[in-house]
């Protein structure tokens, strides 16, 4: 094999975020800048020399063209294999199974997740490592580094790669081996749910909806709820993977997945309902006229745990992101496991996974997952919803709404302004920053505040310490407003207002969620002075 090792010069602005490197496609397709980010990162990695990695990621534009670029790029760094999903295709769920199972040194995912896709839309980048997880922080700060340091990287001379051909080819030394996107991945799901039970839920009357939104769950969802499962031919809608994912914005909820959302709240609606994301790690979950916003779907999984076979002896932790509700506390309060509190993104969670502190894990931003993976996992979510709805014959809203009656309701809703100006929204932040001190204690519109503060997270396991994560009020009783800014958009930025509010009083917990929360509300865009810092009188999205 030969080479070309290449002079480049750094840019600027390739510091990962909540979930890797996350950009317009017209700034990936600059000469360099992808290949700049991939030897940064094999540079940060150390000596690749016979080491091995999976390669995928969700079908959008410039997918193929990227992964082409790394696999050459791969060979020339030493590495000696590498297992690339069939034309370049890998759920991120499945691309964390197949890290482990294979033993790999790491993995490198092609994904902007839910952000859309296609010529004019986002591209995005992030590598995990031998856990299946995405690299934490010490390993995407030195990356970071690397690509304010680099001047040169390494690419193999070679002609394209069949990516539709399965079976083993290679560049130079390294071996390239084309899989199945879909096998082993399934093979897992078989192996933690009780197949048996759901297959007779879905012969019976029973009807579901899965919703792949033309993105990379398609092909897992047909083999999965169809093809094994028996759901009736059709169940799972927009199942072609398309590139530009259909012109859509496949992020699984009330707004974006509205066909869905029409079909469940029609008068012939299916039993059952559910969507995931770009790159299949997200998952929205109906009943029929019926939503489980995401934070209840968590808590509820976690107090049925034992009716699915992988979990039938008990958890050993749940842990959610800061911003999720805190109804998963309360069902590890009453299980008398521990609950942990990490900062937004998946990647905080992989200690506590590996240590056996958790065993489930979930954030607001419909995320849920397991210790089967590194990763969130939507089909995942689908399956265990499918299985207690199996053993315990109930629809999903008597699931929920005995939950609620037990535990008390946490009613929850996030606010997202998208696009504002990074000046203004950085004004706004340091706008709220600047009372903390002095709320504590305070009386506002009769809660009082327990706590005011930027959330900063030390690792129990590494003592790693992260902050500003954060902005949270806290209130004696449990209620609690969040600011913080996203750390995956690519334009502008995105503030997220999370509102959360607990009521035990049976007879209130059936309110609409935005009623129910409208003085909280209120009092979040007075503290933070949300229309004067950015003139909007209405978030883009709420969830
Ligand atoms: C968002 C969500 C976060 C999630 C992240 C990646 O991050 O809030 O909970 O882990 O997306 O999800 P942010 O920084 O924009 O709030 V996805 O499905 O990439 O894979
Ligand atoms: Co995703």
């Amino acid at each position: 094999m030969t080479m070309t090792i290449v002079r480049t010069d750094a840019f600027t602005d390739q510091k990962p975020g909540t979930s890797g490197l996350r950009k317009k496609v017209t700034t990936f397709k600059q000469i360099n800048y992808l290949e700049n980010f991939v030897q940064s990162t094999f540079n940060a990695l150390g000596d690749c020399t016979g080491k091995n990695l999976v390669i995928g990621g969700d079908g959008r534009y410039y997918n193929q063209t990227a992964i082409q670029i790394i696999l050459k790029m791969a060979a020339a760094n030493g590495f000696s294999h590498v297992w690339v999903g069939q034309n370049g295709i890998l759920s991120t769920p499945a691309a964390s199974c197949l890290i482990r199972k294979y033993s790999a040194f790491g993995g490198i995912i092609l994904s902007a997740s839910h952000n859309p896709a296609g010529v004019d839309g986002d591209f995005g980048i992030k590598f995990n490592v031998s856990n299946g997880g995405p690299a934490p922080e010490s390993i995407t700060n030195g990356i970071y580094q690397q690509t304010l340091e680099i001047s040169e990287y390494k690419i193999a001379n070679a002609a394209d790669l069949k990516l539709h051909e399965l079976g083993q080819q290679t560049i130079g030394d390294m071996t390239v081996e084309v899989i199945d996107c879909v096998a082993d991945y399934a093979d897992l799901m078989q192996a933690i749910f009780d197949f048996d039970a759901i297959k007779q839920l879905l012969a019976s009357d029973f009807s579901l909806r899965f919703d792949a939104m033309h993105a990379v769950t398609g092909p897992y969802a047909i083999e999965i709820l169809e093809k094994r499962l028996g759901a009736a031919e059709g169940s799972v809608i927009n199942g072609i993977p398309l590139n530009d994912f259909g012109q859509g914005h496949p992020d699984p909820n009330l707004t974006y997945a509205k066909e869905l959302v029409d079909q469940m709240y029609a008068d012939d609606a299916p039993d059952f309902g559910a969507a995931s994301d770009g790159d299949g790690d997200r998952n929205m979950i109906l009943g029929n006229h019926f939503f489980v916003t995401p934070s209840d779907s968590l808590a509820i999984l976690a107090a049925n745990a034992t009716c699915v076979p992988a979990y039938n002896t008990g958890l050993k932790g749940i842990a959610r992101s800061m911003p999720t509700s805190q109804a998963a506390d309360r069902v590890a309060e009453k299980l008398g496991i521990e609950a942990h509190e990490t900062p937004t993104g998946w990647k905080f969670f992989g200690n506590l996974l590996d240590a056996d502190l958790a065993t489930l894990c979930g954030e607001e931003s419909f995320g849920t997952g397991s210790n089967h993976i590194r990763e969130k996992d939507g089909l995942w979510a689908v399956l265990f919803w499918l299985n207690i709805l199996a053993v315990k014959h109930q629809s999903v809203n008597e699931i929920v709404l005995a939950h609620w009656k037990l535990y008390g309701r946490n009613y929850y809703t996030r606010h997202d302004y998208e696009e504002v100006p990074s000046e203004q929204a950085e004004a706004l932040m340091s706008h709220i920053q600047s009372q903390l001190s002095s709320l504590v204690g305070k009386n506002l519109d009769g809660r009082i505040v327990e706590y005011a503060d930027n959330f900063s997270y030390l690792d129990p396991v590494d003592n790693s310490v992260s902050n500003n994560q954060g902005v949270r009020i806290g209130f004696i009783g449990g209620d609690r407003i969040i600011f913080r800014l996203s750390g995956t958009g690519t334009q502008g930025a995105t503030l997220r207002v999370y509102i959360e509010s607990y009521e035990d009083d049976a007879t209130k917990l059936e309110q609409e969620t935005q009623q129910a929360l409208t003085q909280l509300i209120e009092l979040a865009s007075s503290i933070a002075l949300i229309e004067k810092f950015t003139g909007r009188t209405e978030p883009t999205v709420i969830t």
